[in-house]
């Protein structure tokens, strides 16, 4: 009990208390991260999502990392939404190749109410194969995330992607309180939130550090905190970013775990640019999700034989985890009872 007390479930971090942590001799930061996820999870145990884009491209938004808006020339071709079946055809894929969530992707600002039934109905049928379901789809009424919810939705993701103070500089076509409105709509609606960033985007260690601050003030912590690393996509506005120290995006991690110490933190976008070393240190820094299967929405990801020979290499194995019975972060610690936490 002393040591849970160690790690409370916060949400009144100052930015310059999350900049001391990033900022922590890496020995020091890696021990720390690495005790309070053994105190919510098995540190042996990766929880595996598939991702799928249901609509690709034609996007109007602007966001300066994404391949999918309109207005950037990245060769990325606009798609209608995808037929229900053959969406459960690549979730039966999903699920045989080892996945436990499923996830759809819509490059929608938001979906128009005449969107809902036919992604409900996708959902209802992921649903029945006995994955767990999360949508990303942009921005949502509160109608229509009950809709989503009452199909049988258990994640909604909907990123705050950068730091309050430097997000300007990377969107323009709507503003981070309208990301707030959508989330607060999931929330309300009774779905877990899937909500993370982009680190590598060229902010500063400072905005880093406001991204986390952020994410761990919501009034409850996201269950599932992606964590991406920037895919400079030729085309876009930051293709020519500088890439991330690695190290640095370690730190990211393993401060994210230590803030969020019961949501599982997912090694997310980027994987593929990265090395294996660079992915176990992340394993060890508290990440415990990643995203699995050849391509995330539109671009590459490590294919599934190399995953699967990494978490040999590591001795780590996929979460199995009951889509019927999955617990909320703050609800239940996010461990579902299976690991030596408190909340067992
Ligand atoms: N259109 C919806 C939205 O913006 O919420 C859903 C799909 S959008 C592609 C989902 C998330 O993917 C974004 O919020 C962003 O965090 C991530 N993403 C998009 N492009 C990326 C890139 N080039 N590198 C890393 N993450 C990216
Ligand atoms: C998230 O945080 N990352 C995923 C998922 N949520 C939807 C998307 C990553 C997209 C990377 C660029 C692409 O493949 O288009
Ligand atoms: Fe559109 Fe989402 Fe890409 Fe932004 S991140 S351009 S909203 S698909």
């Amino acid at each position: 009990m002393q040591i849970v007390s160690a790690f409370p479930v916060r949400h009144d971090w100052s930015r310059s208390e999350v900049e001391a942590l990033l900022a922590l001799p890496l020995p020091d930061l890696l021990h720390r991260a690495a005790s309070a996820h053994r105190l919510h999870f098995d540190p042996t145990e990766v929880q595996v999502s598939t991702l799928l884009s249901v609509k690709t491209g034609g996007c109007p938004e602007d966001c300066s990392y994404c391949p999918q808006a309109a207005r950037y020339h990245t060769g990325v071709e606009a798609t209608k939404l995808m037929e229900t079946e053959d969406v459960v055809a690549k979730a039966r894929q999903a699920k045989a190749a080892g996945a436990s969530r499923f996830c759809m992707g819509a490059a929608w600002r938001s979906p128009k109410d005449r969107d809902i039934p036919k992604v409900a109905a996708m959902i209802r049928e992921v649903k029945a194969l006995g994955l767990e379901t999360c949508a990303t789809l942009g921005m949502l009424s509160g109608s229509q995330a009950t809709a989503l919810k009452d199909a049988g939705l258990d994640y909604y993701n909907h990123n705050l992607d950068t730091d309050p103070e430097f997000y300007g500089d990377i969107i323009h076509t709507r503003d981070m309180q309208d990301r707030f409105d959508t989330l607060a709509h999931v929330r309300d609606a009774g779905l877990k939130t899937c909500c993370g960033g982009i680190v590598g985007m060229g902010e500063s260690r400072r905005q880093r550090a406001g991204l986390l601050m952020t994410l761990a003030n919501l009034p409850s912590h996201p269950d599932s905190v992606p964590i991406n690393r920037l895919v400079a996509v030729e085309g876009t506005p930051l293709a020519d970013t500088k890439a991330l120290d690695p190290f640095e995006f370690v730190r990211t991690i393993a401060t994210a775990r230590i803030m969020m110490p019961r949501s599982m933190v997912r090694l997310s976008a980027g994987r593929a640019e990265m090395s294996d070393e660079l992915q176990a240190l992340c394993f060890c820094a508290g990440a415990n999700s990643i995203f699995y299967g050849e391509k995330l929405l539109t671009t590459g990801n490590p294919d599934t034989e190399r995953d699967l020979a990494l978490f040999d290499r590591l001795g780590l194995r996929p979460m199995h985890v009951d889509a019927a019975e999955a617990p909320a972060a703050e609800a239940s610690g996010g461990c579902g009872g299976h690991c030596a936490c408190a909340n067992g």
